[in-house]
């Protein structure tokens, strides 16, 4: 018998939320009526216009998923040679630079929040330089304010990488609304999901007819092809799937306030862990819950990782390795350009996260972490 309430079953670092299985019953019944499944259908239609209403954005451009819209919305705004970035992300930002024929060039990032740090930016522009593409990792927000300074005295475009950051706002401003244009990903494991799916924001509407083009074969009408394009539409039944969890979106994020604040309460007690800074006037998604672990702790990162998988407990290593670390890059970028990312990359467990996670797993989780740091 096993001596915790989830009977030894696995906790994984996040669990999808689901709408009741009535509720996208009912929502995809007339996808059955009208035999629409794809294509800038009804319910693509809808949720895009509910998704401008809710992220504050002019316009919102849907996607079969995260990754592609960033891809094609650097491949629309015509970005050319160097761009600035973060290698403290998923391989997918990294990744969309370089499938652009684009060369990243590789900023720091802060310590307290992980983001891009403007005062590593300015000094690698040069006269190549064309974008910085930002990330707001784990639910933070990146200093938008000095971003747009650097980009507007350098004529830079900025697209921010907001996967992360889905219902993020800063004063009462969305995430969506900041720079040229913003990547969300809506996959599975994200606050806000249509299975698989994504959108750029952007109140350019040169750029969002572009991008209609580029995720649709360049098609211009039934004769008339005038782009070389890729397929990148939202289906139907993902778009349904949005359509039910925008309804509960707002209780998810609430949710996982509590459980962000009874991880705070528990850990920021204890000796040598730092925790995300709680940044002022943002209002957080707590899409992820970052853990550093300090020389003070007395443990590692690696050791904690091991520890909870005894219990059956599976934290992440976001984002570990650096992306300019990447075996498929060998050779190409020089990690010690960005040693704060590297010392974070190292130490940083992003523990379970979900809307679901019930109090008990929560202590047994920093039960877990006060034995190491112990
Ligand atoms: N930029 C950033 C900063 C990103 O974080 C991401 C995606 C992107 C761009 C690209 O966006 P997309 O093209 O993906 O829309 C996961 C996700 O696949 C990926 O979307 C996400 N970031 C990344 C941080 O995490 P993995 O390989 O770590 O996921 P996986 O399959 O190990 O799942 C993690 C946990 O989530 C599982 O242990 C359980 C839970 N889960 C997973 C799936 C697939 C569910 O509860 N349900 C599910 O269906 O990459």
């Amino acid at each position: 018998m096993s001596d915790n309430n989830r009977n030894n079953k696995p906790v994984l670092v996040t669990k999808s939320s689901m709408p009741s299985f009535e509720e996208y019953s009912e929502e995809i019944r007339d996808i059955w009526d009208s035999v629409w499944l794809t294509n800038f259908g009804k319910k693509h239609n809808k949720l895009q216009e509910e998704l401008q209403d809710y992220l504050g954005v002019k316009n919102i451009s849907l996607f079969v998923n995260g990754h592609m819209s960033l891809e094609l919305c650097l491949q629309a705004m015509g970005i050319e040679g160097e761009v600035i970035t973060t290698p403290f992300t998923f391989v997918s930002t990294t990744h969309a630079i370089i499938r652009n024929g684009l060369t990243p060039v590789f900023a720091d990032i802060k310590e307290d929040d992980y983001t891009i740090d403007p005062a590593s930016i300015e000094s690698l522009i040069t006269e190549n330089t064309s974008a910085i593409v930002p990330v707001h990792v784990y639910g933070n927000l990146c200093d938008v304010d000095a971003i747009e300074q650097i980009a507007k005295k350098h004529n830079l475009k900025v697209i921010y990488d907001a996967a992360h950051a889905f219902g993020v706002t800063r004063n009462g401003v969305g995430a969506g609304c900041f720079g040229d244009a913003s990547m969300f990903s809506f996959h599975a494991t994200k606050v806000f999901h249509t299975i698989e799916g994504g959108a750029i924001a952007s109140n350019d509407d040169k750029l969002i007819e572009e991008l209609y083009r580029l995720k649709d074969f360049g098609i211009r009408s039934e004769e008339v092809i005038d782009g070389v394009g890729a397929n990148g539409k939202m289906n139907e039944f993902a778009a349904a799937m949005g359509l039910c969890n925008l309804r509960h979106v707002d209780e998810e994020i609430e949710k996982r306030s509590c459980v962000a604040s009874h991880y705070r309460n528990r850990l920021s007690k204890l000796r040598g862990i730092k925790l995300s800074k709680i940044q002022p006037g943002v209002k957080s998604n707590y899409a992820y819950f970052p853990v550093v672990f300090t020389d003070e702790s007395g443990t590692s990162r690696d050791e904690v990782f091991e520890a909870l998988k005894q219990h059956n407990i599976y934290s992440r290593k976001y984002f570990y390795p650096l992306t300019n670390s990447l075996d498929c890059f060998e050779g190409r970028f020089d990690v010690n350009m960005t040693p704060v990312a590297l010392d974070v990359s190292k130490r940083v467990l992003t523990i379970p996260m979900s809307a679901s996670l019930e109090a008990d797993v929560i202590d047994e989780i920093c039960d877990v972490i006060e034995e190491c740091v112990k």
